[in-house]
């Protein structure tokens, strides 16, 4: 018995090992064989990560995983404005200090989400003058980037800038930093941060713009002539991050994206993954069939954006379906409920369920990853 299952191992190893050369080449596969979707992302040219926060304070098992799989790890939310100066100006670093020591103490090379977004304003921020909000911004800009130079290495500096269903000129995102600053926040961000650590690398992140949809639409070329102004006004940008919350209900079409995504990096900057997920909310309840769904979504949106020589990063916003944001989204169980599924049902986003377990989507990443694509 036992000798059987270990010749059973031994042939499905060589199995896949003979699989991965087939689809990308030997010494890819024997990177893959080594086993973590970091190995992979760096046979393919590029970089793994994954969000992380708190939870890995305390949750040594997952911790490990990111640890693992991960040469990135992205902090979710501690050093976002509202965590760290939920009521007034001054911040309280204290837990932002430990979630880096941890992400570090896991070895991983840290990007900081984000310093400048204009949802999650805490309303004290509204009362201020718009000189107060001008130096505001600059403060805070200022006092996280420099408090973190040579732990964080990179940030994203503004977060998901448009938001055309508000009808704010330009279609720019609604909120105090717009409201009071117009357009020129996002370059004054930029540029304080670079002033505040000269060697980070500074990311404009967003949303939307994987879908063809009418949304991921008027996103597309607004965005590209804001990385236009921002690079012909010698603004430090030195990537731009799609951050691939996929919507397998929406429409899509994924070397289109690719195509846009180039466009992109055709302006000089690199580009980067940043936060990519399955929203499984429109899927069915049964467990195998929406795995499968989300693994093929994953692997075919990723196999369409490797073709992007700049792409350098992919990144998933958290490894397990444990931290999944999807679970506390004010919007998905009633999504859930009107598509016909349980909404107890537990979320199946991520790449690992919830006991930590690797599902379908893990592999479709990992072999996605090992797509050689022209790297620059
Ligand atoms: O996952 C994050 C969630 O825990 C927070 O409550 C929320 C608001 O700060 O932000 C979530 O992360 C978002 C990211 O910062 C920007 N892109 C969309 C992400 C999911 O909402």
């Amino acid at each position: 018995m036992k000798r059987s299952g270990e010749n059973g191992r031994m042939s499905s190893r060589l199995t896949r090992r003979a699989v991965l050369a087939a689809i990308a080449g030997p010494a890819t596969a024997a990177a893959a064989e080594s086993g973590s979707l970091a190995a992979a992302a760096r046979a393919g040219g590029r970089a793994f990560g994954s969000a992380f926060d708190r939870e890995v304070l305390t949750d040594a098992a997952y911790g490990r995983l990111i640890g693992r799989e991960c040469a990135w790890g992205t902090v979710e939310n501690s050093l976002k404005f509202d965590w760290l100066r939920p009521r007034g100006p001054a911040a309280d670093f204290a837990a932002a200090d430990r979630v880096v020591e941890a992400g570090r103490a896991l070895g991983l090379r840290l990007t900081g989400a984000a310093l400048v977004w204009n949802d999650w304003v805490p309303p004290w921020v509204g009362r201020l003058s718009r000189a107060e909000i001008g130096a505001l911004l600059d403060r805070h800009v200022t006092e996280v980037v420099s408090r973190y130079r040579g732990r964080v290495a990179e940030w994203h500096v503004v977060n998901e800038p448009f938001y055309p269903p508000q009808n704010r000129p330009g279609g720019f995102r609604q909120g105090a930093w717009f409201d009071a600053l117009g357009e020129a926040h996002i370059e004054r961000a930029f540029r304080r941060a670079a002033a505040a650590d000269p060697q980070a690398r500074l990311v404009l992140n967003e949303a939307f713009c994987e879908q063809d949809d009418a949304l991921g639409r008027a996103i597309r070329p607004r965005l590209l002539a804001l990385v236009d102004r921002l690079l012909a006004a010698g603004a430090p940008l030195h990537a731009v991050g799609f951050q691939a919350h996929l919507k397998p209900h929406l429409p899509y079409d994924d070397a289109g994206f690719a195509d846009y995504v180039g466009q992109v990096a055709a302006r000089g900057v690199a580009v980067q993954i940043t936060e990519l997920d399955v929203d499984d909310s429109h899927l069915p309840d049964d467990v195998p069939s929406r795995d499968a769904i989300v693994a093929q979504r994953c692997g075919d949106f990723l196999r369409a954006v490797m073709a992007v020589p700049a792409l350098d990063r992919v990144s998933v916003w958290h490894l397990s379906d444990r931290y999944s944001w999807y679970a506390h989204a004010p919007w998905y169980a009633t999504a859930v409920r009107a598509h016909g599924g349980r909404p107890d049902r537990p979320v199946r986003s991520h790449l690992y369920d919830a006991a930590l377990g690797a599902k379908p989507a893990r592999e479709a990443v990992a072999r996605a990853l090992l797509t050689r694509g022209p790297r620059r």
